[in-house]
């Protein structure tokens, strides 16, 4: 599984000529749609609208375009009341450039799949594994803690070209917001020296108040959510020996609490740090009940990306997602731990 566009020279051009396309495009006052994926998490709404941001401080008309609402819990970011709900008013939409944040595969824009395709030129930047060589105009870099990481580098660059100063204090915000959810706050493995050295940067040069969002990212929390978490937590099983920790969450189990989907986030990484265990998985029929997402987290051999494409999801080694369409709870349940057993006797 290699991403070709993985070495350090290769990624420094890729953002210089990215850059300088954005640069031109900015300048010729293109209209541009920016496209998180769907259930965008922080990385993914802070490398939207930071770019957003810098993009039109050179002059484009840019839209970052969403499937749903930001999560209440990401309403706090700067800029979060500008992003454009998909509709069937927005679906006509002819942009000069598109661009998709945090994701690989335009299929994961679900609703918006189309209204990407239909735009007259596109470009991808992420940190996902994908198992494809990257086109042009692809910034694709696995090795990067998270797609702010990359945005901050992009921006530099604009910086560079237009001589002018295009960070500020709600890019900042955006970027650090990015970096520290990607990162566990700056606790995984994927944390890179270089987002230390950027959010470091960005804490020297302008205001940002980390203890708030440290709170408003992490620790925040509601009556609903603790409850559905102790639920959920409650009816966790063990598989392959206690190597596998599941759980698998019916929408009924949801509705009881009237919980949202953002109430899980984070609870699959929670249930991989329990002594023994080697890989968590948590399964969760979709609100209208016609699909099962799944989320996996390894802290072993098993790698969470290459699982996860089984059943056509993706993501990183060690965190990794997929929706599952036309089986039951239970019938997803069986086959995701028939797979997973299988994959770690096979990488012991
Ligand atoms: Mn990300």
């Amino acid at each position: 599984m290699t991403s070709l566009n993985q070495d350090k020279e290769t990624v420094a051009t890729s953002i210089t000529h990215l850059a300088g396309y954005f640069f031109d495009q900015s300048r010729k006052e293109s209209h541009i749609g920016i496209f998180p994926h769907a259930r965008a998490d922080a990385d993914a709404l802070g490398a939207a609208l930071s770019l957003a941001i810098a993009l039109q401080d050179l002059g484009a008309k840019v839209e970052v375009i969403a499937d749903e609402k930001a999560a209440p819990s990401l309403q706090f970011l700067p800029e979060a009341e500008t992003i454009v709900l998909y509709s069937e008013e927005v679906a006509d939409r002819q942009f000069d450039l598109a661009i998709a944040v945090d994701l690989n595969t335009p299929d994961r824009l679900e609703n918006r799949e189309k209204l990407f395709l239909q735009a007259s030129q596109h470009a991808i930047i992420d940190h996902h594994v994908r198992d494809e060589e990257d086109k042009d105009n692809e910034l694709i870099y696995t090795s990067s803690s998270s797609t702010c990481e990359l945005i901050f580098r992009l921006i530099s660059a604009l910086e560079a070209l237009s001589s002018k100063r295009i960070f500020n204090d709600d890019i900042a915000v955006l970027l650090i917001s990015g970096m520290m959810t990607d990162t566990g706050r700056f606790s995984y493995s994927n944390t890179t020296p270089r987002a230390l050295r950027q959010v470091a940067w960005l804490l020297e040069e302008f205001k940002v108040d980390l203890a708030f969002l440290t709170h408003e990212l992490f620790e925040r929390t509601t009556v609903t959510q603790l409850q559905i978490r102790g639920d959920v937590l409650a009816s966790m099983k063990l598989a392959a020996g206690g190597r596998i920790l599941y759980a698998s969450v019916p929408r009924e189990m949801m509705n009881k609490r009237k919980a949202t989907d953002d109430n899980l986030d984070y609870l699959s990484s929670d249930m991989r740090e329990a002594d023994g265990v080697d890989v968590s998985i948590l399964l969760r029929e979709s609100p209208d009940c016609t699909e099962i997402h799944g989320s996996v987290r390894s802290n072993s051999c098993l790698d969470a990306a290459e699982f996860a494409q089984l059943f056509g999801g993706g993501g990183h080694v060690r965190a990794s997602g997929f929706t599952i369409e036309g089986m039951s709870l239970e019938e997803a349940e069986t086959e995701v731990l028939a797979q997973a057993e299988r994959m770690l006797e096979q990488c012991l």
